[in-house]
């Protein structure tokens, strides 16, 4: 079984990182370990929520581990909390690299035009350079705006527009960009991703539905990560993890009482599971 690192926060309630991340990706058969950065008692969406810094504790975790001798097929990264968390997973890609570790960053920043609480510019540009150190990238539409200085493009852009950014996201030093939420028509909804190597593009959409929640970035990432780690192509890996989003999506809303912080992933976990097998 290939051993996987999942790098992000622990969001106690509120169904976003590491909580998502690590359900996810251990359902799709791979061993999971963390990194926390940080512990919350919510995700920032919520109000007055508690804080606690770990940055203090990653170094010496991950001193151990290369003590131990213990090594990662990939390492996939979501919301970092600060500019010294970014530099210290810059260190953890360098110091555990090896022949074939997939880097997979999600610079989990922002959504709608807007960065979360806490971040501002100069930070999204950091974490452009982080991307840089990825082998794959999967913004949304304004993490990829911001990261590259750039006016959110509102509403509908065009699908040359798309192409365009993604070039310039890869230009930023990754070979692989793949952006999200990107519509290329009414009533669609997906992702476009592009090969600097190859120079090739592929996407994937699916149906737009007339809601927006919370951790669907995170649960797109984690089962995308998952996804090309258990061998899924790129155009595979985006399949499966659009089609999973959007069934976490349909049983969050399927059920009237459903919380507004977080999907409903755990329901749609068949899915994914089939999805891995095709
Ligand atoms: O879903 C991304 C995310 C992760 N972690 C924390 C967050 C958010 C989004 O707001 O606040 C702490």
């Amino acid at each position: 079984m290939k051993r996987v690192l999942s790098v992000q926060d622990i969001s106690c309630v509120g169904k976003c990182s590491l909580t998502v991340a690590l359900p996810i990706i251990s359902a799709a058969g791979l061993e999971t370990s963390i990194l926390p950065t940080a512990v919350l008692s919510t995700h920032t969406a919520f109000k007055n929520f508690t804080f606690r810094d770990l940055t203090g504790d990653l170094q010496a975790i991950a001193d151990h581990w290369l003590a131990e001798k213990i090594n990662f097929d990939g390492i996939a990264t979501g919301y970092l909390g600060s500019f010294r968390q970014i530099e210290l997973v810059e260190k953890l890609f360098a110091d555990f690299y090896h022949e074939g570790m997939l880097r997979f960053v999600d610079p989990a920043m922002g959504d709608n035009g807007k960065l979360y609480v806490g971040f501002d510019e100069n930070f999204a540009r950091r974490m452009g350079e982080l991307c840089g150190k990825a082998d794959i990238i999967v913004p949304n539409l304004t993490e990829a705006a911001f990261m590259l200085g750039e006016e959110y493009p509102d509403g509908n852009c065009s699908i040359d527009y798309i192409k365009s950014l993604l070039k310039r996201l890869t230009a930023l030093g990754c070979p692989v960009a793949a952006l999200t939420g990107v519509s290329p028509e009414e009533g669609k909804c997906g992702v476009m991703a592009y090969d600097s190597r190859s120079g090739e593009y592929c996407e994937y959409y699916s149906e737009k539905l007339p809601v927006s929640f919370h951790g669907t970035g995170d649960v797109f990432s984690s089962a995308c990560f998952a996804a090309l780690m258990r061998g899924q192509s790129l155009e595979k890996a985006l399949r499966t993890a659009v089609e999973y989003t959007v069934e976490s999506i349909r049983q969050t809303i399927a059920y009237p009482g459903h919380n507004w912080y977080g999907v409903d992933f755990e329901s749609a976990t068949p899915l994914l599971l089939k999805l891995l097998e095709e």
